[in-house]
């Protein structure tokens, strides 16, 4: 029974790692990227989500982030799933004694720029009384967003970088109101450079604080660290197409480690995983983790 074996194996863990991607917030009204969710405006978002995109047209780029924050409200007020808080109790000593009692470390490496996976350890690490020991709370410094987070704003000249939760950013985004605009994105509009978010500190250019393909994501060598210190990889709702987080599981196996993956289509990582389960992780992950 794939339960069995892999509490068996979580029982003998020493490192455990889990590596998220857009399945993990399906649950919470999030659209992922490529299973039905990543066409916007018959555009597709990977052509979107690059710094050649934003340089040629850095309007359009931030119209499709502003739809974007605008569905991630939405989905921010249903607030983090099932799967995000099973994960974030995975970083509470205590609990990890439970199902991994010779686990030393538990970290979260998501793709995801959503911050559900934080919000998640945020609302476990408020239940926790304040006199409860270091072996109760959540380990806050355990989530790695290694594609950034949509609601932070960057700048394109200066260090500037804050989350801002505004709706929208700027006036000239508030887009709604435009006739025939739509999500399908028949009317395109044009914004003037200087009426899209600009940053605050030195007034350049702002851009969405995410990572681009071609860009490196965020804190990269310590995450590379932990791939090769884990012996045990849980790989949760990702299609595991997009390197260099599709390379971690692999890294863990070929040195001996065990993976378990839990999505709802086959996927890349299917072929070398130790375990597979077949459906949604908000299901499944409780199924291991009742
Ligand atoms: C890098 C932030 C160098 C932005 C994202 C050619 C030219 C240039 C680059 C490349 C190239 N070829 C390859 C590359 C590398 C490139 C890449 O991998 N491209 C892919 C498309 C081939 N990667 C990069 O550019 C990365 N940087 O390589 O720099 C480098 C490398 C190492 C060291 C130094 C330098 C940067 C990649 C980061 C891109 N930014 N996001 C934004 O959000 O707009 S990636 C984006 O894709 C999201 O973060 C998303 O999370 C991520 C991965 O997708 P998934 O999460 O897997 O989502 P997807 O929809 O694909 O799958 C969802 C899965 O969930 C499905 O399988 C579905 O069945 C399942 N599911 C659905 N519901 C559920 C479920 N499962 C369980 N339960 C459910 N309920
Ligand atoms: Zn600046």
């Amino acid at each position: 029974m794939t339960i069995t074996r892999l509490r068996d194996a979580l029982r003998v863990s020493k490192n455990i790692i889990v590596i998220a991607g857009a399945g993990l917030s399906a649950a919470s009204g999030i659209p992922t990227f490529r299973d039905g969710g990543g066409l916007w405006r018959s555009l597709d978002a990977t052509t979107l989500a690059t710094p050649t995109a934003f340089a040629a047209n850095p309007s359009l780029v931030w119209q499709f982030y502003h739809y974007r924050r605008v569905k991630q409200v939405s989905a921010l007020e249903s607030k983090p799933n099932l799967a995000h808080h099973i994960i974030a109790k995975l970083s509470v000593p205590e609990f990890r004694r439970e199902v991994a009692p010779n686990a030393k470390s538990f970290h979260l490496i998501t793709q995801n720029v959503d911050r559900l996976s934080v919000r998640a350890l945020q609302s476990l690490e408020s239940q926790v009384p304040a006199n409860a020991p270091p072996s109760a709370r959540p380990q806050m410094d355990s989530v790695f967003e290694m594609h950034g987070r949509i609601f932070d704003v960057k700048c394109t000249s200066c260090d500037y970088c804050v989350e801002d939760l505004s709706n929208p950013l700027c006036p000239a985004l508030d887009v709604s109101h435009i006739k025939d605009y739509n999500d399908a994105g028949t009317k395109q509009i044009d914004i003037p450079l200087k009426e899209l978010p600009r940053c605050s500190a030195c007034h350049a250019l702002a851009r969405p604080g995410v990572v681009w393909f071609g860009e490196t994501p965020y804190q990269l060598s310590e995450i590379n660290r932990l791939v090769f210190k884990a012996d045990m990889c849980l790989v949760v709702g990702t299609s595991s197409t997009v390197r260099p987080a599709s390379l971690f599981a692999s890294r863990v196996q070929k040195r001996g480690g065990k993976v378990a993956v839990f999505n709802l289509a086959p996927s890349v990582a299917d072929e070398s995983a130790d375990f597979v389960f077949r459906g949604p992780c908000e299901t499944e992950l409780g199924r291991v983790f009742p």
